[in-house]
Order: structure tokens, then sequence, then C-alpha cells
């Protein structure tokens, strides 16, 4: 069994990704289980084959608690901690090869308590990968490339696993915007001319460290441009998928 977990900012396009990515590898033949993690969620775009919502659900927790809706939402995360054996039982029933775990739709309340990384490690083990989405549509200006990336290392240095950095929604940018960020994700110069160019006081050098970092830690697949509309872009995620399944040596884990 090898566990992905799709994370990303509110909006990103995980439970999209996870939904689409699933029947695509269905009609590849592999064997894929989906499991959705956000007990807040209020409809998927997917069938969702194991449910956090069947042992925890936010307005349950509203009522039991005298809570409302955003302190529901906290504790209902972090109650899924009790929850794990459970999901883990239900997942290993299906066994298939590859889990899909989409994941709750703020991802501060995931990544940053510690529910994230202990669901993550206790599932995952080392059979797993991150998948970290990047909302295409924002990434398009340099800004919040960079800021959207940084958020990125961040998550790659919490759950300290192999991590790939997916943009979505390319089916909404132009060649040229797409061509922009790809020359940003390969050369970290271009990103730093491109940030000059907005002029908005960001200091120099700052932005030519936070660049270099990126360009560092970043980016050892490269990053990968995904379509859920037009199911573009799934072929080259299982490939680095499966690089990381395999063990692939440029996916270093810092421990
Ligand atoms: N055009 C386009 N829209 C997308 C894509 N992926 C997701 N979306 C839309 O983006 C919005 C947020 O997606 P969702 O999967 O719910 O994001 P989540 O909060 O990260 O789970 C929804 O309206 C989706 O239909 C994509 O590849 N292309
Ligand atoms: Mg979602």
């Amino acid at each position: 069994m090898f566990f992905v977990f799709f994370i990303g900012t509110a909006g990103s396009g995980k439970s999209t990704l996870t939904g689409v990515f699933a029947e695509w590898l269905k009609q590849h033949d592999v064997n894929v289980a989906t499991v959705n993690l956000d007990p807040g969620v209020r409809k998927l775009p997917y069938a969702p084959d194991v449910d956090v919502r069947d042992y925890v659900r936010v307005e349950d927790v509203m009522l039991n608690y005298e809570l409302g809706p955003n302190g529901a939402l906290i504790l209902s995360i972090d109650m899924l901690i009790g929850e794990i054996d459970r999901l883990k039982n239900e997942i290993e029933e299906l066994r298939p090869d590859y889990v899909l775990v989409d994941t709750p739709g703020q991802m501060e309340l995931f990544a940053y308590r510690s529910v994230g990384p202990y669901l993550v490690s206790v599932l995952g083990g080392d059979r797993c990968a991150i998948v970290y989405l990047v909302d295409g549509v924002l990434a398009s200006n340099p800004l919040s490339y960079v800021s959207i990336f940084l958020l990125g290392l961040s998550v790659q240095y919490r759950f300290n696993k192999p991590q790939i950095y997916v943009l979505t929604k390319k089916d909404m940018l132009s060649e040229e915007d797409l061509n922009r960020i790809l020359e940003w994700s390969e050369d970290h110069m271009s990103l730093l001319n491109a940030i000059d160019l907005e002029g908005r006081g960001l200091r120099r050098e700052m932005s030519l460290r936070i660049c270099e970092l990126l360009s560092e830690m970043g980016l050892p697949s490269g990053l990968i441009l995904t379509s859920s509309v037009k199911w573009e872009g799934l072929d080259d995620l299982y490939a680095v998928l499966q690089r990381i399944c395999a063990g692939g040596e440029d996916f270093v884990v810092y421990e």
C-alpha cells in the first residue's frame, strides 16, 4: 500500500484532483482507494471509499460541545486522532495498492496541528508521498508564487516526507502564463527578475535569498502541471509517484 496525501490551501483543488486521479488510476488498472479526511466538508466531487465523516461530523460536534462552526471544525479535526485505528483498519480491508487521501479544506488546521503529521506518519509510514497543490491561478503572480512555495516548504518541513509540487488548474492559464511559471520554477533568477518588476518594495536581498532557498530545497521532480478538468498531467504525476514508491534517491527526507 502506498499513501498519497493531497495538501494545499483551501480551494487549490485537492478534492477535485483526488477524485479525478482516482478515476484515472482505475482506468489504468491500478487498485486505488480514496479517503476523505475532512469532517467539515458538505459535498465532495467524488464518492470516497473511506469517509471520516462516518466517525466525526462537525454538525454533531457543534451540538454536543455547544461550539460554533470554527471551534467545532478545529475540535473535529483534533478528534481524528482517536479514530486512527478504525480508519486504518477500514482502509486495509480494501487492500488497495494506492490510497489517495483528501485532507481538510483549511490546510492550516491539518498541517499545523499535531493531528496532521501524526495521521500521515501512522497511516503512511515510509510508504507515502505528499502532493502539495499550488493553485495555478494564484501562482501566476510572482509574489504569490513565492508565498505559495514558501508555504510548500513549510509543509515539507512539517511532514518531512517525499513531496511533489503540483500546479493545478492549468486549463485556466494562458500559454504565456504557464511558460512564465515554468521558467520561474526552473531558474530562480528569472523569478527574481519578475519580482523586481512588481516593484512593491520587497527588499531585493530578501527576495534573492528566498528564491535561492526555493531553488535549492523545492522541486526535485520539477513542477507538475495538471488540469483536473481536462485530465492533463495525471500521467506525469503518476510517473513521479511511482519513482518515489520505488525508492527514488532524488527525494531526500531530512532525518
Ligand atoms: N478550471 C479548473 N477548476 C478546478 C480545477 N481543479 C479544481 N477546480 C475548481 O476549484 C474549486 C476548488 O476545488 P476543490 O477541489 O474543492 O479544492 P479544495 O478546497 O482544495 O479541495 C472548485 O470549484 C473546482 O471545481 C482544475 O483543474 N481546473
Ligand atoms: Mg476539499
